[in-house]
């Protein structure tokens, strides 16, 4: 069967048994305790949410439906043989947490296709904004102008019952993911390249569109586009900007509000604006020292940043505890595609470097590479070297896993989110009873 919706609401009935099972017979196990330490930092080891596309052990990293990176690169379909996998493969398998056939990749290109169209208030919602806004904020009002046609909220107005809700919200979502490509792409010609939109090309995938609209065909840059939509895809629920799609979500609020929610959360400098940073920052680097820059000079460089106060962008992970999955997968494209290139080159010397400096502070619990470290080099490689945009490219890809959690949500019922809290009153009188 070649339709994402019917294999989906096929799913539904047994996976609300499965959740009713496990509530009943499970209800009452205790998942750990709750120390003051969580609460006054930022629920670090908390288990709380419920989250289906992915889910990250601190030791090995990213699984996506159960598949790590590599799994996905050999099971997916890609456009080419051997290429990166498709992104609407991913899609189907971050909904369904079943590996698509080719055809069902394809059916969910035509179906995303015919859910495209931007409707024009939404670029006159852009062109409101000054051209020097930052990238996503012009993003997120883009997607907030798409919110207008949310038939969430409609149906949710008629009186639709809570237990239909997934339909209207598979709609959004797939809109939405739809649609994002062509309103990101219009911020990119509208900041860097005097406002010249470039129309979709319907014979493309997903990602190759987005990067053909973006302005760029070499097929090189389609595969990078490809691979970053992969790994920036999802990365479980409780990182900020999956966390506030899902508590917005769980109000009832429509898909969009989620999504624009989630899209203000990733432009914060510690969560998807370190994909900016890091390439601001090496690339900064390598303006100053030149190219062969020293491994002494690069510690002097990383010492520079870190008293000076700033976090060193691309290393370190709240959950992860070893080197980033999604980094080692990158590296292992660059070296295939990008080996000479001199901004990958000073990122392998800054792989060596930063980790022991950041062990010798003694408080960082990850020293190791992060996905954003090396996600901008092969792009900037092959022509996108607006630093500042890089964290639109991760809310395009985002876009995925968010959307798959929020269906998911609706269809399971899940109720809205209510975490208690305290005051430093409380906590000094509870701590000194007990
Ligand atoms: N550079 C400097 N200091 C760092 C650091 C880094 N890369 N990573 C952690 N630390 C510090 C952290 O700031 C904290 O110091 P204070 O107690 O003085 O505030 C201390 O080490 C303990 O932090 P932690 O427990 O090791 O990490 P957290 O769970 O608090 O924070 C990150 C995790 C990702 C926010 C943190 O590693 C960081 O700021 N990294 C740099 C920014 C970055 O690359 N973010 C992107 C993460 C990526 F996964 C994503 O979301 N796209």
């Amino acid at each position: 069967d070649l339709d994402l919706r019917s294999q989906l609401k096929d799913q539904i009935p047994e996976q609300q048994e499965r959740l009713k099972k496990i509530k009943s017979e499970y209800g009452k196990v205790q998942l750990g305790n709750i120390t003051v330490d969580m609460v006054l930092g930022g629920m670090r080891g908390i288990t709380g949410l419920l989250w289906e596309p992915s889910l990250v052990d601190p030791e090995e990293g990213i699984r996506l439906r159960g598949l790590t990176l590599p799994e996905c690169q050999k099971l997916l379909p890609a456009a080419s043989p051997g290429g990166e996998p498709l992104a609407e493969g991913l899609l189907w398998l971050l909904v369904t947490g079943k590996v698509p056939s080719k055809e069902q990749a394809v059916a969910l290109s035509k179906e995303l296709q015919s859910r495209s169209a931007v409707p024009d208030h939404v670029y006159k919602g852009i062109d409101s904004l000054p051209v020097t806004a930052h990238p996503m904020t012009q993003f997120v009002t883009g997607v907030m102008a798409l919110q207008v046609e949310s038939e969430f909220q409609k149906a949710y107005e008629q009186g639709m019952p809570k237990s239909k809700l997934w339909e209207p919200a598979y709609e959004d979502c797939m809109n939405l993911i739809a649609r994002v490509p062509a309103v990101a792409a219009y911020v990119y010609r509208r900041l860097y390249k005097d406002g010249r939109a470039i129309p979709a090309d319907k014979s493309l995938d997903h990602a190759a569109n987005f990067s053909h609209m973006l302005g760029f065909d070499d097929p090189k840059m389609l595969e990078s586009v490809r691979l970053f939509l992969l790994v920036h895809s999802d990365h479980e629920g409780g990182n900020v900007s999956g966390h506030a799609s899902h508590v917005v979500a769980s109000a009832l609020a429509d898909p969009y509000r989620a999504y624009a929610a989630a899209m203000n959360g990733l432009a914060g400098p510690l969560h998807g604006l370190a994909t900016q940073e890091a390439l601001l920052w090496v690339k900064s680097i390598a303006k100053e020292f030149g190219e062969d820059v020293t491994t002494e000079k690069l510690k002097e460089v990383v010492w520079k940043t870190l008293n000076s106060g700033k976090v060193v962008p691309g290393f370190g992970h709240g959950v992860l505890r070893k080197t980033d999955p999604r980094f080692t997968c990158q590296r292992k494209f660059a070296l295939k595609h990008i080996p000479d290139d001199p901004i990958f080159q000073l990122v392998l010397k800054l792989q060596e470097v930063v980790p022991p400096i950041l062990t010798s502070l003694g408080k960082v619990k990850n020293p190791w590479p992060n996905v954003d470290i090396l996600s901008g080099v092969p792009l900037n490689h092959f022509g996108l070297s607006e630093d500042r945009y890089y964290t639109v490219l991760f809310g395009v890809s985002r876009s995925l896993g968010v959307s798959a959690q929020l269906i998911w949500d609706r269809a399971l019922g899940l109720p809205i989110e209510r975490p208690k809290s305290v005051t430093l009153d409380w906590l000094e009188d509870y701590c000194k009873k007990s």
